[in-house]
């Protein structure tokens, strides 16, 4: 044990807090961590797929993206080195392996993700997916379930369908609950005339969806709702209020992404609510810069927030945290890994605050003592335990990392295009 984590220990022993049951809690607590940053959202459906901006949006060219799937594979295997604890991958549907050929997203079947299986099983990673909504020529009008156009809303309820199955399966051979994450672009630029109709259409497609029984031990369902959209400035049908009472009534996952909401507005006291209203919550940590920008995750105010809360409502267990940022003007690796980590370290936080103490100072009504110890404990060496984790977990933390992200960077991005 080295002696700064020894100091450590002891500062922190004395204000309540076991940093070695910190560690191990913290060691169990999956985050889910996207694949899509390793390609700007892209996927692999046709060699030539991309972002067609249905209210998705990247930007940057920095070189070296994944171009195929054993490029992203290889790149997250290389983030991995630098991201300590349980990491689950969250696919996309567009990251199939379609062999060449163009398979529609209402055709898509588990044979098209049993490579991911069998890659993340070897890691022992288990998995989270999304049906793909954008990026797609039926995405008619910038609508999609909601579409006035009944031939398209089939067929996005039937893409629906195939990916909560996918799931299902998916989560069978890992042996582990998948979570699908519903998100649709769904909106307008400008004053809708009739805001109610596509939102009536928008709740009868996902009835569809969700009529299909699906075994909930290995898939549970997710819906996420957005303020905004590069084109649906105005309107979007999966509004929070739409998300929320949907997700309610039919007792889905309330799905908060960080940067879906008012620019000062956060997430993080939106959980509680949320727990008490919904089984369970997935959480899209992602960084808005002015607009849902989605910069990569750093340890700011609102991500150790998010943190506290899931802590401080003892909720790891119900609130499942997943990353969603995508940054292609920097180095892919060091985006995901800065960004997962971020979180981590966002998490270690949580669990090192002197919980017990604040807890206690508010039953006495001494506002004054929480206050002192939630500054307090900003101070307290949690580098230190960081540092200790990163060892124990054998990732390469500090100058390490750096060094060997950029080293990635020379021998084998540079050379990709
Ligand atoms: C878009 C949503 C959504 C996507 C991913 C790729 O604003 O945040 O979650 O980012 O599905
Ligand atoms: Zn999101």
């Amino acid at each position: 044990m080295a002696n700064n984590y020894k100091y450590a220990k002891e500062q922190y022993a004395k204000f309540g807090v076991n940093t070695d049951k910190a560690l191990e809690t913290l060691d169990k607590i999956p985050l889910s961590m996207h694949c899509w940053q390793g390609d700007d959202v892209c996927g692999f459906e046709t060699p030539d797929a991309g972002l067609s901006g249905d209210g998705i949006q990247t930007t940057g060219n920095f070189p070296g993206k994944a171009r195929n799937i054993d490029e992203l594979r290889q790149d997250i295997d290389e983030a991995l080195k630098y991201i300590p604890g349980k990491t689950r991958l969250n696919l996309h549907a567009i990251y199939g392996e379609f062999g060449g050929k163009k398979v529609d997203r209402n055709a898509i079947e588990y044979k098209n993700f049993k490579g991911w299986v069998d890659w993340c099983k070897a890691r022992k990673m288990g998995i989270d997916f999304n049906p793909t909504y954008f990026s797609h020529p039926l995405v008619k009008d910038g609508l999609t379930l909601s579409s006035p156009d009944k031939g398209v809303r089939q067929y996005w309820v039937e893409h629906g369908i195939a990916c909560r199955k996918i799931a299902e399966k998916m989560g069978k051979e890992l042996g582990e609950t998948v979570i699908t994450n519903f998100w649709m672009p769904d909106g307008m630029k400008d004053m809708p005339a009739d805001r109610l109709s596509p939102r009536k259409r928008m709740a009868d497609s996902l009835d569809k969806i969700f009529a299909v029984k699906v075994s909930k031990k290995y898939n549970k369902d997710a819906f996420e709702s957005k303020l905004f959209g590069i084109g649906s400035e105005s309107y979007v049908v999966g509004s929070h209020e739409f998300v929320m009472g949907y997700c309610v009534k039919n007792q889905i996952l309330i799905t908060l992404d960080s940067g879906h909401f008012h620019p000062t507005e956060m997430i993080a006291d939106k959980i509680s609510s949320a727990l008490l209203f919904s089984p369970e919550i997935l959480l899209h940590v992602s960084r808005g810069v002015r607009w849902d920008s989605d910069h990569v995750v750093i340890t700011d105010d609102s991500t150790m927030s998010i943190m506290q809360e899931i802590i401080r409502c003892q909720a790891a267990d119900k609130v499942h945290i997943g990353m969603d940022f995508f940054d292609a003007s920097i180095n892919r690796i060091f985006a995901w890994a800065i960004g997962m980590r971020a979180a981590r370290k966002a998490l270690l936080c949580a669990l090192l605050d002197p919980l017990a103490m604040m807890k206690d100072a508010e039953a006495k009504v001494d506002f004054g003592t929480r206050l002192a110890l939630m500054e307090e404990a900003k101070n307290l060496p949690s580098a230190d335990v960081w540092q200790e984790y990163c060892q124990r977990t054998q990732k390469l933390n500090g100058m390490a990392m750096l060094k060997g992200v950029k080293e990635y960077e020379r021998k084998v991005l540079s050379k990709r295009n």
